[in-house]
């Protein structure tokens, strides 16, 4: 019954904790925690963002209207081993195919396990035995092996939010094996698109030997898990609404936005060097354009991100040193993070969203972009072919950051289009960033995570035990999950 269903406690664990105040300044996702907390009362447990060199530091309990967090700090050793290290300069570069970028440092992998180990020895006095645990991102793939090792066997899902790069880029990281192991410790693994299950499945089949079972799970090591699709949306309803606020600063100029954190993953470069060709391919276009890209820094002191600042301020100032005018400045690049409160109206005022990643796992401004636009006068949206969201907008204008004539292409295409299509494109893409916002991503794979977790009671107590246990998880939603059987991910 959804009452019961409600009682349910949820535990969701990242590495980050981000402060309630903050939290309302935050994207769509960590609202959604916020959210499934709520409807939940459970807590959030993850890192307070703090260096402290304490040996044994204390879990930090804290309530503040009806939102419970529990959250602890990092020794310097930890986060730069276990954060920049193992998580940042390992999973994400292979995890998006840069085996390139990837530093294979010795100790790293070491305190990576640590930090895990740490969290669930500070997570497991905490947990009650009718909890569901719900695990976010790569920094934390270990986290259910070592809260198994202690004793927990509550209901224990994963989701990835970055993309699963081929299997043979995962092979290339010397622990995979480990890394599989410690998946399989999940009763469910969400990813974000079909082309992240099918590179996963493929990944444990050649890692471990996993098997596809008849019934759709996969078999890897002693251990049955599920594995489905929950693609990230956001809340329509933060970018929809009143008219734009701040006209654009010169109607004879159609702005282009691109946001993107810094990362070597957004195609930045690629980008900027296709807007170069594009300004000489079409000088008509010169003086009535202007592209606005906002690239906030984050993990400045991994090598890879120092590269790309570097290459970006060159690229920007060598279009605008050429084709800029004393009265026009081609490309605004600005390295700081726009205030969430203005976000919807410089979509709303911009002509384009250009979003070029070479792999994302969903890409969320994408789906903000569409849903601040005014339905009656629409802007065009540019994706990436490699963000995960292009497997839902493919009414959007679809590009291969990698071939420069294309993305030139696209962009006049875009620039041209005319009303009617423009707002045939948006209905339908506005229709599915409604239909998949970020609660139904979080109900979703919550339900789904329900069931996983009581085929585990099934799987490893006593029949005796099984009712008593069914009874605490009774709580089950009567609605379907929609985590697809693996075989249709396989096969489509
Ligand atoms: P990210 O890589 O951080 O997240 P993304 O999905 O684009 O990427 O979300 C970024 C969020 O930060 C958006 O809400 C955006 O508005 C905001 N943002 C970005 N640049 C900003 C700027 N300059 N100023 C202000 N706000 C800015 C990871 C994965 C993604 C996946 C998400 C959610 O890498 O692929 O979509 O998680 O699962």
């Amino acid at each position: 019954m959804k009452g019961q269903f409600l009682l349910t406690r949820l535990v969701m664990i990242s590495n980050r904790v981000i402060d309630f105040g903050a939290a309302t300044q935050a994207g769509g996702v960590t609202v959604a925690i916020f959210d499934t907390l709520a409807r939940h009362k459970g807590f959030w447990f993850g890192w307070n963002g703090q260096i402290d060199e304490t040996e044994s530091p204390e879990t930090s309990l804290v309530s503040n209207d009806g939102h419970t967090t529990a959250t602890l700090p990092l020794t310097a050793a930890d986060y730069n081993d276990y954060y920049l290290g193992y998580s940042n300069s390992v999973l994400w570069p292979v995890f998006h195919n840069r085996l390139d970028l990837a530093q294979f440092e010795a100790g790293y992998y070491a305190r990576y396990v640590a930090v895990n180990q740490k969290f669930a020895a500070h997570l497991a006095p905490l947990i009650e035995p009718d909890d569901i645990l719900w695990v976010h991102d790569y920094h934390l793939f270990p986290l259910a092996l070592e809260l198994r090792k202690l004793g927990i066997q509550n209901p224990i899902g994963f989701f990835l939010h970055i993309p699963v790069g081929p299997a043979q880029a995962l092979l290339a990281i010397p622990e995979h094996r480990e890394l599989a192991r410690a998946l399989s410790a999940y009763d469910l693994v969400g990813l974000q698109t079909h082309r992240d299950v099918r590179n996963l499945i493929d990944f444990l089949q050649q890692s471990v030997f996993g098997r596809l079972l008849p019934s759709g799970r996969i078999r890897a090591l002693d251990s049955e898990l599920d594995v489905g699709c929950f693609p990230v949306g956001i809340n329509p309803a933060d970018f929809a609404g009143s008219p734009i606020v701040r006209e654009k600063e010169s109607p004879e100029i159609d702005r282009i936005i691109g946001i993107d954190r810094l990362d070597y993953t957004k195609g930045l470069p690629q980008k900027f060097r296709a807007y170069g060709k594009f300004l000489e391919d079409f000088p008509e276009h010169r003086r009535r354009i202007v592209l606005s890209q906002f690239a906030p820094p984050t993990r400045e002191s991994v090598e890879a991100y120092a590269d790309i600042r570097a290459e970006l301020e060159s690229l920007s100032g060598a279009i605008n040193g050429r084709y800029g005018e004393l009265d026009w400045v081609p490309i605004n690049y600005i390295h700081r993070p726009m205030p969430r409160q203005e976000l919807r109206d410089v979509y709303r005022s911009s002509r384009i969203c250009w979003v070029t990643p070479l792999m994302d796992g969903m890409n969320l401004v994408s789906k903000e972009y569409i849903a601040s636009q005014d339905p009656t006068d629409p802007g065009v949206l540019i994706l990436s072919k490699f963000a995960g969201s292009a497997s839902q907008l493919e009414n959007a204008v679809l590009v291969n950051p990698y071939d420069v004539n294309d993305m030139v292409q696209s962009l006049h295409i875009a620039l041209k289009m005319p009303l009617d299509e423009r707002i045939e494109r948006h209905e339908k893409l506005a229709r599915i960033v409604r239909e998949s916002d970020c609660g139904k991503w979080a109900k979703t794979y919550f339900s789904a995570l329900v069931k996983a977790g009581k085929r585990r009671l099934h799987r490893s107590q006593p029949p005796a035990r099984v009712a008593d246990a069914m009874r605490r998880l009774a709580a089950a939603p009567k609605k379907k999950a929609d985590t697809k059987p693996i075989v249709a991910h396989v096969g489509g």
